[in-house]
């Protein structure tokens, strides 16, 4: 059956093309830098927003109907969703996609009972990616949603809990594995906690660290040759996250020894909820050699919550892309967690959505690229701390300098200048002119 039969394929036409079904900047052949805007770019489709969110919100039910001609919570829409999502990757040139455990298939009180239909439709969704050369970006267990996690999955106080959770770990690796997944994620759902007067914190980190561990020695144990990747949320759902931002999350892994097998899934949206820029978390990650993946969305700024839009700001995905392309790429990709607003109901305002993400991010790329070959920025940085490459400067970054040296440096020069300016103004100049 085909569901989206209003457009056969959606095809790059340039910048002027005012078709709404087509890219301006998407234009997967092109080479940037030295290789191809698809590989530079591995775009995925988040299985939960795009086959799974209606719309529903607190104040109300769903608008959009993802029944795709079945009835929910059944195999057959769990295979309908599997055929709508193949026909929706490809007519948008999409060769990823990532997923929880549970957007799959329905979940049922018995475990044993929802692994045997994992076992089904993953099944089923190998054969589609055999058929269309799309693939796994990343897989992950949804360990938030069910009631029992109410406390959380690896910081939960009940043990035979955390073993559930283990067995949904398992079986999320063994289907990412399966379907060639280039990594698989922890978002922190329920990782945190609601008030410290009931808490043992350390007791549910350390149980949280057990927990990652176990997963990465399984991986390994069955071939998992991929990342391993904690994507950081300060809060939401709960008011104290333990993964608060790349920075706390790296602090954790490297505590753990866990660093060797992750990286980080950065969301833009999450950073921003974290008090930080999308490129601050990306920044973090990269100088720690742990940029792995991103959820290219984006937050509003007058919303305090993660509202998970389709990236639309092409000066943050400029600054992302420059970032990325800095850092020498991803082991991950692009993964849209995205969802239409509500009152973008239709199967059009699916495709709108992506199209929008994609052609924003083409155009990061694009512009991240000639801000680099500018080489301005770059430029001025380098000469902003060009004083540690000589003299005594060489000394400290070297590591031989030690304090009572730098202190009679310091009291024989007796009176320093001023540091040379940081010219702000000057460099987002540069921006402006290399976007505009
Ligand atoms: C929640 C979120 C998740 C993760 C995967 O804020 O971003 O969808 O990406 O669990
Ligand atoms: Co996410």
């Amino acid at each position: 059956m085909e569901y989206f039969k209003f457009i056969d394929k959606v095809k790059y036409e340039g910048k002027d093309s005012k078709n709404p079904m087509s890219f301006r900047y998407y234009d997967k052949d092109r080479v940037i830098m030295g290789k191809k805007m698809s590989e530079h770019l591995p775009f995925a489709m988040a299985w939960w927003h795009t086959l799974g969110a209606c719309g529903a919100d607190m104040f109300g039910s769903g608008t959009a109907d993802k029944s795709f001609g079945s009835e929910e919570k059944t195999m057959a829409h769990a295979r309908a969703k599997v055929d709508a999502g193949f026909e929706f990757m490809t007519k948008l040139g999409i060769e990823y996609f990532c997923f929880h455990d549970v957007d799959l298939v329905p979940e049922s009180e018995d475990i044993n009972i929802t692994n045997k239909r994992l076992d089904e439709i993953s099944d089923y969704i190998l054969e589609k990616c055999k058929e269309t050369g799309i693939k796994c970006l990343w897989g992950t267990a949804n360990m938030f949603g069910n009631p029992k996690f109410m406390n959380g999955a690896g910081s939960t106080n009940s043990a035979e809990v955390y073993c559930f959770a283990a067995a949904q770990i398992k079986k999320a690796l063994d289907i990412t594995v399966k379907l060639g997944g280039r990594g698989y994620v922890f978002w922190g759902g329920r990782e945190g906690y609601e008030t410290l007067l009931n808490t043992d914190v350390k007791l549910e980190q350390e149980n949280i660290a057990r927990l990652m561990r176990m997963a990465v020695d399984y991986g390994r144990k069955i071939g998992f040759k991929g990342d391993f990747y904690i994507e950081p949320k300060p809060r939401e759902p709960m008011k104290h996250q333990y993964d608060f931002d790349a920075a706390t999350a790296i602090g954790f892994l490297r505590r753990y020894g866990l660093d060797k097998d992750f990286k980080m899934n950065i969301e833009a949206n999450h950073a921003t909820l974290a008090g930080h820029t999308f490129q601050h978390e990306l920044r973090i990650s990269a100088v720690n050699g742990m940029l792995g993946s991103i959820d290219a969305n984006q937050g509003d700024t007058l919303l305090g919550w993660d509202t998970d839009e389709f990236p639309f700001d092409v000066y943050e995905a400029t600054m992302c892309m420059y970032e990325v392309l800095n850092a020498g790429g991803l082991t991950g990709g692009f993964n849209f967690d995205a969802k239409n607003r509500r009152p973008s109901n239709t199967y059009e305002d699916m495709f709108y959505g992506h199209i929008l993400a994609m052609d924003t991010f083409a155009l990061g790329l694009i512009k991240a690229a000639e801000l680099i070959e500018d080489g301005r920025l770059a430029k001025f940085v380098k000469e902003k701390y060009s004083s540690f490459n000589e003299g005594i400067g060489k000394k400290i970054v070297s590591g031989e300098a030690t304090l009572e040296e730098l202190s009679d440096y310091a009291c024989k020069v007796g009176k320093t200048e001023m540091p040379m300016s940081g010219r702000q103004e000057y460099l987002e100049t540069i921006i402006n002119q290399i976007l505009f």
